[in-house]
């Protein structure tokens, strides 16, 4: 089945947000963010910019009638800057005009005296300085401290990756139109509807009841929408709500990648302990999470860090401690991975640097490591239905690397300007939210008295085609045409108290609830089938739209069951609930079962870089995936594309910088290099890897979101293994992006004087 918004997107009728027909006088609004990264604010002159025409009004953080609160987690964030400025473009004041155009030249006139304070950028000078935004938290098992002794090789290291901007094709916004009674009904491209009206109900201090939110579509979120999206619908909530007259408000590119947060940066030390036979019998590892000026969604993302600190491997002995630092940054937030690809990154950094100082292919020490059946992760749970060893294999075989290896070192001892490189990159990601009470779900569905099916859920389609899968949910199990069944918008009316549509889980969570409720149903119409065809309800079965009773037609269709269930009076509507069972974690032991499965695969990534100019490419990308069994391999397949596109990005060219004042510098598509069709692999491949499928994933489809990301990951120690191909002593630091620059500066570096030819 194809994805159902195919033609909608590819002719332009998709509805975005600022495709809403606005009503009559829809007022727009602009954000007016500080102009330093930390400081306060002595005084606000609004005079200038409230004198022009057009100004309708312009709110500061005094204006608002609730709490001046929007930290999800932790209540550290105002909505608008009372004292202090923690951030450049720190929202201040809010300016509301008859149109845009008046409210960003407003913008311009407002005049704000600051007294600065010198800002922290550098997450280990936070910490020194006791600038943390919460508790650490360290994750241990075995004993690490009585291994050393039993390691026959210790390496110990340092490992950085850089932020990351989401870039979702659309930007962030909402559209607050006043209702009848003083109440509220909210436009906002987030993934969290409920995490919206939550919040703007707590800025207005009025019930949630009186607020609901809507949302179609988004054009792309990749994690930036679960927390983010929420500030700029309170400002139009707080506007719509004060004016009574609508608001609107959809940032420019350069705002939005000013304003908002990103991937959090991390650097790390880590120490890593391994057999003469290359088993890895300890690992020890401290992040340095730069959490920026908030904790937002921080403290569960730190928590994913340290989930994944072994990624796909057994490892008896771990500590692993995180802080989360306080920097003068915009707040870094959720982002495709979560944490996981950060600390994906330093495990594989230091089984690199242990195989580069052994002089043996990293891989070896990979393979040797592997996740096994009934392997204990550090944080207690038991590895089941395990896929590492299986998708490595399958990498292995099906793509011969072995053979392509040695093609490689032929073709580098061949070539002396062009050098290839390969890395295997194993990913296992674990599945639910980490933080157990959010995995639920509801859905509503209605039948209506024509035999069409109208399906609401919680999950928030935002490109990665949910709805798609929703849908194919909804028609199996009433086994029906696909076409007689709609995809209604997310709206906090219909279902209420919804998680955000994050962490992989929106098919698997939303998908088990609407189960649920259409399998209600079902059984409903069994009931009737049977009274008027005189049987019982075991004997009775719906397939293609069609009553069987014991298997035979009863010559009965769809059309007129629904007919017959409507005139017996019977209810058409069901609501679905489903909370993950088996889950439990426990934060004072950080023991416990967090994930109700792990998504596996295997990527294989080679590069061509030219030494000369220290420019590269992906030529290939082979993939071995568990897919589990794939409800639609369509929309899976460009999941996974996308994700391993978008981790090439993050680990190559995607570069992020803030000066020393915490300026962003790389604030436009200029200054930020994102992958083209140019950038993107050459080819890729995927095989579905052949599995059962976990009970606990939708029709057991797994989870496709967030895991592929990871095998890009892969690019950064292809391009290294290149770059030492060219010049064995090279000092490459293990600091991501790596990009055509910092290869150029590294390959010629060298603890010697001469460069070392391979012959
Ligand atoms: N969001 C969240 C997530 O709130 N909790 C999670 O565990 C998570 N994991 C991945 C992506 N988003
Ligand atoms: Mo997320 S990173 O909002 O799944």
């Amino acid at each position: 089945m194809n994805n159902i918004d195919a033609i909608g997107h590819v002719t332009g009728r998709s509805v975005y947000l600022d495709d809403i027909p606005e009503q009559k006088g829809t007022l727009h609004a602009v954000a007016v963010g500080s102009a330093i990264a930390s400081g306060r604010i002595s005084r606000i002159d609004l005079s200038a910019a409230e004198d022009l025409t057009g100004v309708i009004r312009i709110f500061t953080a005094d204006d608002i009638p609730g709490d001046n609160q929007i930290g999800g987690i932790i209540p550290d964030e105002p909505l608008l800057a009372e004292e202090e400025v923690h951030f450049q473009g720190q929202p201040i004041a809010l300016v509301v005009a008859s149109d845009e155009l008046t409210a960003r030249k407003a913008r311009e006139l407002i005049n704000i005296i600051y007294e600065e304070h010198p800002p922290i950028t550098d997450p280990r000078v936070a910490k020194e300085k006791g600038q943390l935004l919460f508790p650490p938290r360290t994750f241990e098992s075995g004993n690490i401290d009585d291994t050393w002794d039993k390691c026959e090789h210790i390496f110990e290291g340092k490992a950085e990756t850089g932020a990351q901007e989401h870039l979702y094709i659309e930007t962030q916004g909402s559209y607050a139109c006043p209702m009848e009674n003083g109440n509220l009904k909210i436009h906002s491209s987030t993934q969290g509807p409920t995490i919206v009206q939550r919040t703007v109900a707590q800025i207005l201090g009025i019930p949630m009841h009186r607020i609901e939110v809507d949302v179609t579509r988004l054009g792309g979120a990749f994690g930036g929408k679960e927390d983010q999206a929420t500030v700029w619908a309170c400002m139009t909530a707080l506007a719509a709500h004060n004016l009574q007259r609508p608001v609107k408000m959809s940032l420019h590119r350069m705002d939005d990648m000013k304003m908002t947060g990103k991937r959090h940066p991390y650097s790390s030390d880590f120490k890593i302990g391994l057999t003469k036979e290359l088993k890895i019998l300890a690992f020890e590892v401290t992040y340095y999470q730069n959490g920026g000026a908030a904790a937002d969604l921080s403290p569960a993302i730190m928590g994913r860090t340290l989930f994944h600190a072994t990624n796909s491997y057994f490892i008896p002995n771990v500590r692993a401690t995180a802080y989360s630092c306080k920097t003068n940054l915009p707040p870094f937030t959720a982002f495709r991975g979560f944490g996981a690809p950060q600390a994906m990154f330093v495990i594989e950094s230091a089984i690199a640097c242990a195989a580069e100082s052994l002089n043996i292919p990293a891989n070896r020490i990979q393979g040797e490591n592997l996740l096994a059946e009934n392997d204990e992760f550090h944080y207690g749970q038991i590895a089941k239905s395990v896929n590492a060893g299986k998708s490595w294999a399958e990498v292995n075989s099906g793509y011969s690397i072995g053979e392509q290896v040695n093609k490689i070192k032929e073709f580098n001892r061949q070539n002396h300007q062009i050098k290839k490189g390969i890395a295997l990159m194993p990913v296992c990601f674990g599945i639910s939210f980490t933080k157990t009470p959010m995995n639920n779900a509801r859905a509503l569905v209605h039948i209506y008295q024509d035999g069409s099916v109208g399906v609401s859920t919680g999950a928030v389609e935002m490109g990665q085609g949910v709805n798609t899968k929703l849908l194919q949910v909804a028609a199996k199990t009433l086994s029906i045409n696909p076409e007689r069944i709609k995809l209604e918008t997310t709206n906090t009316t219909r279902v209420a108290n919804a998680s955000p549509t994050a962490a992989s889980s929106g098919a698997d969570l939303n998908g088990k609830a609407l189960l649920i409720a259409c399998s209600d149903l079902l059984e409903r119409l069994r009931n009737v089938a049977a009274t008027k065809l005189n049987t019982t309800p075991e004997k009775i079965e719906i397939k293609n739209e069609t009553v069987l009773v014991s298997g035979k037609e009863a010559g009965l269709n769809w059309n007129q069951l629904i007919e017959m269930a409507f005139l017996d009076r019977t209810n058409l509507t069901a609501a679905g609930h489903y909370a993950t069972p088996v889950i439990h974690f426990d934060k004072s032991t950080e023991k416990g079962h967090p994930f109700a499965y792990h998504v596996y695969g295997t990527a294989a990534i080679t590069v061509s870089l030219d030494c000369l100019r220290g420019r590269y490419e992906t030529d290939k990308v082979q993939v071995v995936h568990d897919f589990g069994n794939s409800l639609n391999l369509k929309v899976d397949m460009g999941q996974m594309e996308g994700g391993l596109v978008q981790g090439i990005g993050w680990m190559t060219m995607e570069e992020i910088a803030f000066d020393e004042t915490g300026r962003l510098l790389s604030n436009s598509l200029s200054t930020y290099k994102v992958p083209d069709i140019y950038a993107a692999p050459k080819t890729i491949e995927c095989k579905a890897l052949e599995t059962e499928g976990p009970e606990l994933a939708i029709l057991k489809s797994k989870a496709i979101g967030e895991p592929p990301f990871m095998y890009g990951i892969g690019a950064y120690f292809a391009l290294r293994n290149a770059m030492k191909a060219f010049n064995p002593m090279a000092e490459i630091p293990f600091s991501a992006p790596l990009t055509p620059e910092k290869v150029l500066l590294s390959l010629f570096s060298s603890k010697q004087p001469t460069i070392v030819q391979a012959k």
